[in-house]
């Protein structure tokens, strides 16, 4: 088997060839070839009962690697990608994942356009021409995504359910390669 068809089996494995990637179809191909035990997410795994958090495994210029801890329930706004590329990894548990478009209907900003259940194991993904999108942790219990984004998302908009509006939303990270940060 050539490189590029074995499996990834470990986080510093992902990390030295997300290094060497760098179209769409090359980020596309390393997500199918994720095989990496839950023991070597366990470092950048951080809880946070007030909402999911967003753990930075690495970061470059081209692309970000973050690990998304979800209690049982939590769930983001809708939300859109700031034009980059969106990869989604099921690590562990399962979610459920609502595609949005922008709405034909006077008085409608938004319509769900499709529901998708994201199992363990499974890949996902979106860029803002497909539209908007929130997930939720609908396990019985903890879940974790890996998130691969290209380029690295520093802000989006999300949908703000009360005012029925957009509003931008600077995005933070919980921990940083695996050590908590002071906002955590
Ligand atoms: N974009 C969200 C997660 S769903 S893809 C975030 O990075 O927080
Ligand atoms: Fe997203």
């Amino acid at each position: 088997m050539d490189s590029h068809t074995t499996k990834i089996t470990s986080i510093q494995q992902l990390v030295e060839e997300l290094k060497n990637v760098k179209t769409e179809r090359e980020y596309k191909k390393l997500v199918k070839r994720l095989e990496i035990p839950l023991s070597d997410y366990e470092p950048y795994a951080h809880f946070s009962q007030e909402k999911y958090t967003r753990n930075c495994i690495a970061r470059t210029d081209d692309f970000e690697l973050i690990l998304l801890c979800w209690e049982e329930g939590q769930v983001t706004p809708v939300h859109c990608h700031n034009n980059q590329e969106c990869w989604v990894y099921v690590v562990k548990g399962e979610f459920d994942e609502q595609r949005f478009v922008e709405s034909e209907d006077q008085g409608e900003v938004i319509e769900v356009e499709e529901e998708l259940q994201l199992e363990e194991d499974g890949i996902s993904y979106m860029n803002d021409d497909m539209g908007y999108h929130s997930l939720e942790n609908i396990n019985d219990g903890r879940s974790m995504s890996l998130h691969l984004y290209m380029n690295p998302i520093d802000e989006c908009n999300i949908f703000n359910e009360t005012t029925e509006e957009f509003e931008k939303k600077v995005m933070v990270y919980h921990s940083y390669e695996g050590k908590l940060l002071q906002n955590a």
